[in-house]
């Protein structure tokens, strides 16, 4: 049997058009948007999976996928063993603190024994401990920007863009953590024939990104 590469991408977010995008400038065509969970293509031996893009680096890990586009954030946060295969160039944000407007900032010490609520404590974790801080993490799923205005932390650690949903919550971004793009996944071990596949396909996106700059 022929190989073909199984294709995470995420169904509904900030990362689908943009992904969806890449592949049609690459001239792989596949419907997407119609509900389906998959679509193999017409024109190139790949098959596309529509999931949540927090569950892609375990699909890539266990095999279920071959590759995947999600945010480094979301790569990074994850214990899933994946590995990067290229730097996408879009979906771009930070991994930023923030702290009420009204809180004098004198620097990261200022967080020592301080309580930050994040969806991301394996990257703070990290960055406190590289900075030698202790402060206690309180993981939260979603709303965090809300955490310091209702009493439960006391500054948040989160994504940002246009730092506007820092402005309408009261907060300023004091600290950039980490910088992250969309990026192009692959489990570790991937045989032969769907190697040979992955290179072809990267030789399109490096055409489709070289002729952008
Ligand atoms: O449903 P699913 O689980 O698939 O999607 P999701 O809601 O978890 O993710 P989604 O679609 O919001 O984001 C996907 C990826 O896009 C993230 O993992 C990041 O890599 C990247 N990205 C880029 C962002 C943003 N920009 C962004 N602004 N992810 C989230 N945000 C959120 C942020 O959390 C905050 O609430 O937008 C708000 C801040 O935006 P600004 O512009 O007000 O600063
Ligand atoms: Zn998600």
């Amino acid at each position: 049997m022929s190989s073909i590469l199984r294709i995470a991408l995420q169904k509904s977010g900030r990362l689908s058009e943009d992904s969806y995008q890449l592949f049609k400038e690459c001239g792989i065509r596949f419907d997407y948007g119609t509900g389906k969970l998959k679509s193999v293509s017409s024109n190139f031996p790949a098959e596309f999976l529509f999931l949540r893009d927090d569950d892609i680096p375990g699909y890539v890990e266990d095999g279920v996928a071959d590759l995947g586009i999600v945010g480094e954030n979301v790569a990074v946060e994850s214990t899933h063993q994946v590995e990067t295969v290229h730097r996408l160039g879009f979906s771009k944000c930070r991994l930023s603190l923030a702290i009420p407007r009204a809180t004098d900032w004198n620097g990261i010490h200022d967080l020592a024994g301080k309580s930050i609520a994040t969806s991301y404590p394996r990257i703070l974790g990290n960055y406190l401990q590289e900075k030698q801080i202790s402060a206690e993490i309180h993981e939260i799923s979603g709303s965090v920007e809300i955490a310091p205005g209702i009493g439960l932390a006391e500054a948040i650690c989160d994504i940002v863009s246009s730092g506007s949903t820092l402005l309408s919550n009261g907060l300023k971004e004091v600290e950039v953590i980490f910088r992250s793009e969309a990026i192009l996944i692959a489990r570790p071990t991937l045989e032969a024939e769907k190697q040979t596949l992955l290179e072809k396909l990267l030789f399109r996106i490096k055409a489709v990104q070289a002729a952008k700059n």
